[in-house]
């Protein structure tokens, strides 16, 4: 098996007992499938696997390319290759322009191209503004590093996803993908209808859609950040268990973009309407324009008690419920699931169209930027209670947003916030209330991303769950939930997941998903208010009973965005080789120990170090600094501050009051004002 393919290779649970074995069998079945479906012969091109000193993954690159480089070094030549499945060969060329192809063939060009600096990708994979997305060959030239890193199995005559969050650019660089792809000998795409499909959708499809052919999956999003022409473009991998490609495999992609040197591209492709459903050929490749919600939704009913919710949302002593789409790609999602599935009336949705632009707004579901819903939901941006409100009953019970991919959520009560770490650890302590976890015997583990509160900790110390700290970026949970087909002997699943990013969700895909956290936090509703007559207990009763028993982690972020990178990279510089020492320092703080946080997987010992500075108080309170992965320009500075309050008479304070003295003197300890010139955040969360 050659190195890539065990980079990228992840089993799907269900489908098949052991890796190797999954391989062989899921190849075998990928194969017979399509030669089934398609009622053609099946040829296996002849394959040569070698090194290439200049790219350490060259043993990937499939022959045609190899001998493609060889013969034909001149730009944009014109191949024909025979009609053949799982691989093909050139048979002639010819230069530009393009002469008609011979009958039964099909045509491929390679394109010349340079490499590009800056394609590496970060926490949730590349993004870049639109404008340097679209320019010239970027997009072809990172794609088709991403098809190079590819092992063979993976992608000839394979079946795999393409679709994105609906942003700007979306359409276009979904065809580009298409004649991309069916050069480079893919078998079938899934594409949603549309183009679109939500993060955690995607998941679904790779995992579920015809018992889990799909060898992996292109998501184009750049999930929370701005659409439009002006703003941000993504592109990520998902590997074929559903999960986000990890870090082995996109620094081959990255080495791939270093080093690439053409691109082979169909030509006089078809353009496929991604409106219609149905199936296009292209060249030799088959575009199946499904619909994007359906595996999905299997999924979800396969989690929660539908029949349950839709009685708890009708139930006559009232109940309101919000959903903020922010005109993202949740909105097909939200309109199928909690309108005609759970009965959710029309007045339930907020922006819910989905929009190239997203209408305008930054789809990231906080208190300041789904400001709408915080209004309507009786909310500050800090999220305090809104004074100048004075009927309380218009209020709704349950506000929810999304953003632009849909895997993350923000849960809003009746005049009341309910931050992502609390969220998680009240899912946590509500686990029985999900069917999910119910169904399997209970929860088995809690996991949170370093920075996410330890809110949930004291959860998992008093049921005696396991709990993992992992570095942040979901990419980190997938080896936890597959451990046991990985080879662990320690069993993590079913496991609770999430990030204080608004990002929640389980193993029932292999994403954060913000749906999941809605349809949680309905069934959490649902087994506190069994009397469907009574009055409501609301959001903030549950919340604050569970301070009660467990503590309080009071929690908030500062967000510094579009930093000088040069000036940020000096402030974590001089906060990893601090001028302050452990021990009792100024305002009443007693600094206990500064590290930079590293991991080690517990399941494939692989490492992650310099995940963020922490400085841990005697207390228990930290305030931790990272420099974000997810932007498209400068850099972002994220502080993550934390305090435990285990009195119940000191739990009623808000949360920029209760951390305040912490943040002054963490900004103090960084030199944050000095290194950057900034007074304040751009964004608190
Ligand atoms: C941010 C969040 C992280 C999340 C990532 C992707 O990363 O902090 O928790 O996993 O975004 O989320 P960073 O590196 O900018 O801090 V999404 O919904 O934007 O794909
Ligand atoms: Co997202």
């Amino acid at each position: 098996m050659p190195p890539c393919a065990f980079l990228t290779h992840r089993i799907k649970l269900h489908s098949f007992p052991s890796t190797m074995m999954g391989i062989l069998l899921k190849g075998l079945l990928a194969t017979v499938m399509l030669c089934r479906w398609n009622g053609i012969a099946f040829t296996i091109a002849s394959g040569r696997l070698g090194g290439s000193p200049k790219r350490p993954w060259g043993h990937c690159v499939n022959t045609r390319a190899s001998i493609i480089s060889t013969v034909n070094p001149e730009i944009n030549q014109w191949h024909w290759f025979h009609t053949v499945r799982g691989g093909a060969f050139p048979v002639a060329s010819s230069s530009s322009p393009s002469p008609p192809a011979p009958p039964g063939q099909s045509m491929f060009k390679t394109l010349r191209t340079t490499p590009v600096e800056g394609m590496k990708p970060g926490t949730s994979g590349l993004r870049k503004k639109v404008k340097v997305v679209r320019d010239g060959l970027y997009l072809h030239n990172f794609v088709q590093a991403l098809f190079d890193s590819l092992p063979p199995h993976e992608k000839e005559g394979a079946t795999m996803v393409v679709s994105g969050d609906g942003r700007h650019y979306n359409r276009e660089a979904i065809q580009i993908i298409i004649e991309i792809a069916a050069a480079n000998g893919v078998g079938r795409l899934w594409i949603g209808k549309g183009g679109i499909m939500s993060t955690p959708a995607v998941s679904a499809v790779i995992r579920e859609r015809e018992g889990g052919t799909a060898m992996g999956g292109i998501i184009l999003t750049a999930s929370h950040n701005p659409g439009g022409p002006e703003e941000d473009f993504g592109i990520k991998y998902n590997m074929q268990n559903g999960e986000p490609a990890l870090e082995s495999f996109t620094d081959a992609v990255y080495a791939a973009t270093l080093s690439i040197e053409e691109i082979k591209i169909l030509a006089n492709a078809p353009k496929v309407d991604l409106d219609v459903l149905g199936v296009t050929r292209v060249g030799e490749m088959v575009v199946e324009v499904i619909d994007p919600v359906q595996d999905y939704l299997g999924v979800l009913k396969d989690a929660f008690d539908f029949e349950a919710l839709r009685k708890f949302i009708a139930r006559p002593g009232g109940f309101k419920l919000v959903f903020d789409a922010m005109h993202g790609v949740a909105a097909p999602y939200a309109q199928v699931v909690l309108g005609k599935e759970l009965g959710c009336p029309p007045s339930t949705f907020l922006h819910a169209s989905s929009k190239e632009d997203f209408g305008g707004l930054h789809p990231d579901p906080n208190l300041a930027y789904a400001s709408d819903l915080v209004k309507v939901m009786g909310l500050l941006p800090s999220g305090a209670p809104d004074p100048s409100m004075v009927e309380d009953k218009d209020v709704p019970d349950l506000g929810a947003a999304a953003d632009g991919d849909a895997d993350r959520n923000m849960i809003l009560g009746k005049r009341f916030f309910v931050t992502p770490s609390d969220s998680l650890a009240l899912i946590a302590a509500n686990a029985d209330a999900i069917p999910f976890f119910r169904e399997q015997g209970g929860l088995r583990t809690v996991a949170r991303s370093m920075p996410t509160s330890q809110a949930v900790d004291q959860v998992a110390r008093a049921k005696g769950l396991t709990c993992v700290e992992t570095p942040t970026g979901w990419k980190y949970f997938g080896n936890l939930m597959d451990a046991r087909a990985l080879g662990s002997a320690q069993d993590y699943v079913p496991i609770l997941c999430g990030e204080e990013s608004f990002g929640t969700g389980s193993n029932h895909v292999r994403e954060k998903d913000g749906m999941w956290a809605v349809l949680a936090w309905l069934s959490i509703l649902a087994s506190h208010n069994p009397n469907p007559e009574a009055p409501l207990k609301p959001i903030s009763a549950i919340v604050q009973e569970h301070w009660a028993i467990y503590g309080r982690n009071y929690y908030c972020r500062y967000d510094y965005e579009t930093v000088d990178s040069d000036a940020a990279n000096a402030m974590m510089a001089h906060l990893r080789e601090p001028d302050f020492k452990p021990g009792p320092v100024l305002d009443g703080f007693v600094l206990a120990e500064v590290d930079d946080f590293s991991y080690s997987d517990p399941v494939d010992g692989r490492q992650a170090v310099k995940q963020g500075v922490r400085l841990l108080f005697e207390d228990g309170s930290r305030a931790v600094f990272r420099l974000s992965g997810t932007g498209s320009s400068g850099a972002t500075i994220r502080m993550y501050l934390e305090r435990y309050e285990a009195d119940v008479s000191k739990q009623g304070m808000t949360s920029s009051e209760a951390l305040k003295p912490l943040a002054d003197f963490a900004i103090k300890l960084a030199k944050l004002e000095h290194y950057t010139g900034r007074r304040a955040p751009t964004v608190i969360t």
